[in-house]
């Protein structure tokens, strides 16, 4: 059992004897007081801290809630342009300390905690994540919305509030093992239900051609299995601003009549049947990150928000301005992250004609004008195609809908390039081919929005020259990149706050909304005394991390080795293997005795699969087998440590990040469209090894050459490599490579499992490998010399950590938000009264 959570008799001994009110201290205790005693009707031999971590949350909404409304009411009353972010991703974490430090109320909540007999680190690790993504999408989105609320920028998040997000990650017998994540079983403080705002999403049924009281032909869908869609509302608090502004979920519902009709019936087994069916739409979050599966339901889903989220906004631009859309889009923006809320394109035009009674030529003039389209994936496999057949079975009328669109576009096409039939075939909407046509879903997106953007500048300038040249061709002005950020509230000021509370003292605290201020850290790198307390911070970060792990894996890591993190999704494009590699050949230099001067090493490396992707589970099942055999060398010994760490998540990354001297983005050049992990590494003082790819050049070219570990070809050599690429000849001629092989083939890492690395073996040694892993092994192998050369002078590799916290400025979301603000969706800032 555990113990009581109270863990002394406390000054306010009695949980029901009140203090003085007028401090914000006590006001927290009065609050919450009354919420754990009479609301939740716990007392102090209460053993779980998840009612104290309740009570105190409800105390802290209660105080978001005031400024919630008021930031709506200014935004009604001003009346102002307004900007969505229609996302089927918010990969939001935990909710409770940022709050905390978005209001200002930290030190003041801590100290109440503390009087009452509670521990706050308690209470805020009692929080489940919101897993509600797979990972840099979600999480981009999640930063994004914190920096509109702190730029004070009108911007409302719209997504899905799925029953089940990410599914957790353990690890048996070296194998990944998916376990649901029902994050919402023990409810959600944090949300408001707002049934008042119900909308009905129509699905199936058959498109038919009717006269309506003003004898005009009207298309509309009759015989439709209807659902409900109903929103739940999370505030998200600006830092110290008094704004807060609002993430609007979905959750999809059945709706009444059915329920009655078979009820009565007596079908009821049916009748709940079916309204599980309505539920199953928004239950569960697709694992895939960056890989589309085509799933009747994940179209559902995606329906189901740009419906919901459109019908929302346009029931409110009625309410106020009747049916005259004249001046809609000037007060109305929607960015679509990535494609998957695209067929938003098709749904408004749908409700402007249908519901509305605009003409086609007014509703897509509105749609062209309100739509933005942002692009987080060159890969293939990534890009989604819907099949028309199900489409049409699905959302009948929207997919009249496209055909219309498309042959509009097509038209426009062949004006431009008269008879080039191969670059209409190139450019349609749908990909005809074997019977079997398709919608191309990013087509519909670019050809319906005004601006379409990459996240980091290599990716933009690939997405115009490769994927979307013919529509670059065509539509130069549209194309634009923003590269992406992270939100340094989160990823600096809350997950490590002895650091920026060293900051702060150091610079002042403007740089917690202005990151560029972190420049001015430059002016120490000479100062003995700033520097030595630097490097002790980072110590006792890595300290913290070990500590965070030993209650997981029975492994004592030593802080003074170099921790060494590579953390992400798994996907073969981010070679999490040519991270195995190199551990392999550290392993195979300890054994054959190749040590002089050697750098110890803990290599961490933590993420999950998606449940379908085999390699990518197969090379975590090697990584956890290499890591048993080489943690129980006693020739090993501190030298070099591997650890998977399981179940990775937001939260796990705020305790990841602050504690890393080593940050490893190794994917091939021109794969990883941004990254944003890098982000969060760099502004905690971490030091990248990297390939040019996505924002590691950007990362690289802000804090100097001299700062950053740069191995692998570039994108371009990779291009030219790739048609007459041989591993084999590479293999042959390093030698380390052949040891490391050998002992990959000879079975050391599986011994009692036969074979189960062959395929991943043959994936690299095979000409067609898209990755091309073992072509920058070599070059990876010496920039990680260099690494251990910088890294045994204390002095230079602190200097390099500060300068990379100093020179991330760049990377926080406000600078991104603020040039979506202006270049895109053209938004004024406004004060909350
Ligand atoms: C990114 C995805 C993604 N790109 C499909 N694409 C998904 C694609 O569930 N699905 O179907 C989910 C996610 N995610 C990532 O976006 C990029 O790989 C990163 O490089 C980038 O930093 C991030 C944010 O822009």
């Amino acid at each position: 059992m555990p113990n009581n959570i109270f863990k002394k008799s406390n000054p306010c001994s009695s949980i029901t004897e009140l203090p003085k009110l007028g401090l914000v201290k006590n006001d927290f205790i009065v609050d919450f007081k009354r919420y754990y005693s009479h609301r939740l009707g716990r007392d102090q031999n209460c053993r779980s801290p998840h009612y104290a971590y309740e009570a105190l949350s409800l105390a802290i909404s209660d105080r978001l809630v005031e400024r919630w409304k008021d930031t709506y009411n200014t935004y009604r009353e001003t009346d102002c342009k307004k900007a969505y972010y229609l996302s089927m991703e918010f990969l939001m974490g935990r909710t409770l300390s940022n709050a905390m430090l978005n209001l200002g109320v930290t030190d003041e909540v801590t100290q109440a905690m503390y009087d009452l007999g509670l521990n706050i680190e308690e209470l805020i690790e009692s929080e489940p994540d919101a897993g509600l993504g797979n990972g840099g999408l979600g999480r981009l989105a999640a930063c994004f919305i914190d920096s509109c609320a702190t730029l004070q920028l009108p911007v409302t998040g719209y997504g899905l509030r799925y029953e089940y997000g990410m599914f957790t990650q353990a690890i048996i017998n070296g194998e990944q093992v998916e376990r649901p994540d029902h994050w919402l079983k023990n409810g959600n403080v944090w949300e408001i239900e707002r049934p008042e705002y119900t909308n009905r999403i129509q699905f199936g049924g058959k498109v038919v051609e009717v006269i309506d009281d003003k004898g005009n032909k009207k298309r509309m869908c009759v015989d439709t299995h209807d659902i409900l869609a109903v929103p739940y509302d999370t505030p998200i608090p600006g830092y110290q601003n008094g704004t807060v502004n609002t993430l609007r979920l979905w959750k999809a519902t059945a709706t009444e009549e059915f329920k009655l009709d078979e009820f009565n019936a007596g079908a009821y087994a049916e009748s709940v049947a079916a309204k599980n069916s309505a539920e199953n739409i928004s239950m569960v979050l697709y694992p895939n990150d960056a890989n589309e599966n085509g799933k009747a339901l994940r179209l559902q889903q995606q329906y189901l928000l740009a419906s919901a989220s459109l019908q929302d906004i346009v029931a409110n631009w009625v309410g106020r301005h009747g049916n005259d859309f004249t001046h809609f889009a000037e007060k109305n923006c929607f960015q679509l992250n990535d494609t998957h809320p695209s067929v938003a394109v098709a749904e408004l035009m749908r409700l402007l004609i249908d519901n509305h009674d605009l003409k086609w030529s007014e509703a897509w003039a509105i749609t062209q004008k309100t739509m933005a389209y942002t692009n987080h994936t060159l890969l293939p496999e990534a890009l989604e195609r819907w099949s028309v057949s199900l489409f049409e079975r699905l959302l009948p009328r929207v997919m009249e809908i496209i055909f219309e669109i498309n042959a509009h576009f097509l038209a426009e096409v062949s004006t431009r390039w008269p008879a080039d039939t191969d670059r209409l075939a190139r450019m349609s909407l749908i990909e005809e081919g074997h019977g079997n046509k398709h919608v191309r879903m990013a087509y519909l997106a670019i050809v319906g929005s005004f601006s379409v953007n990459g996240v980091a500048e290599l990716h933009s300038k690939l997405l115009q020259e490769g994927l979307f040249k013919d529509f670059y061709e065509l539509w130069p002005e549209k194309f634009n990149n923003k590269t992406n950020g992270v939100t340094p509230r989160r990823w600096l000021a809350a997950c490590n706050p002895d650091l920026a509370e060293f900051i702060t003292e150091t610079i002042g605290d403007k740089w917690i909304t202005d990151l560029s201020e972190l420049q001015k850290l430059e002016n120490f790198l000479d100062d003995k005394k700033f520097c030595k307390k630097w490097y002790e911070l980072q110590q006792s970060s890595k300290q913290k991390l070990i500590n965070f792990k030993k209650t997981e894996h029975n492994l004592d890591l030593n802080v003074n080795a170099l921790f060494d993190v590579q953390v992400k999704r798994f996907h073969e494009y981010k070679r999490q293997l040519l991270n195995v590699l190199h551990v392999i050949h550290l392993y195979d230099r300890i054994k054959r005795g190749d040590t002089a001067n050697w750098t110890d090493r803990c290599v961490l490396i933590g993420g999950k699969a998606a449940p379908g992707y085999y390699m990518a589970k197969r090379i975590i099942k090697l990584i956890n087998n290499v890591a048993e055999i080489i943690n129980a060398d006693p020739d090993v010994g501190e030298k070099l440590k591997l650890v998977f760490m399981p179940n990775y998540c937001v939260s796990a990354m705020e305790k990841i990040c602050p504690g890393a001297d080593l940050s490893e983005q190794i994917s091939t050049a021109g794969k990883e469209a941004s990254g944003t992990g890098n982000m969060k590494f760099m502004m905690n003082g971490a030091i990248t090894i990297g390939t040019l790819d996505g924002a590691n050049i950007e990362i690289r070219e802000e804090v100097g050459d001299d700062n950053f570990f740069l191995f692998g070809l570039t994108e371009s050599e990779v291009e030219e490599m790739r048609h007459q690429y041989n591993p084999m000849g590479i293999i042959e001629q390093d030698e380390d490579l052949q040891r490391v092989m050998h002992l990959l083939e000879s079975g050391h890492f599986n011994q009692c499992e036969p074979g189960i690395f062959d395929d991943v073996i043959s994936s690299i040694k095979s000409s067609d490998d898209l990755w091309m892993t073992i072509a920058d092994f070599r070059s990876f192998v010496d920039a990680q010399k260099l690494v251990e050369e910088a890294y045994q002078d204390k002095e230079r590799w602190t200097r390099m950590s500060i300068m990379n916290t100093a020179n991330s400025g760049k990377f926080s979301t406000d600078r991104t938000i603020q040039s979506y603000s202006d270049e895109i969706w053209n938004l004024q800032a406004i004060a909350v009264k």
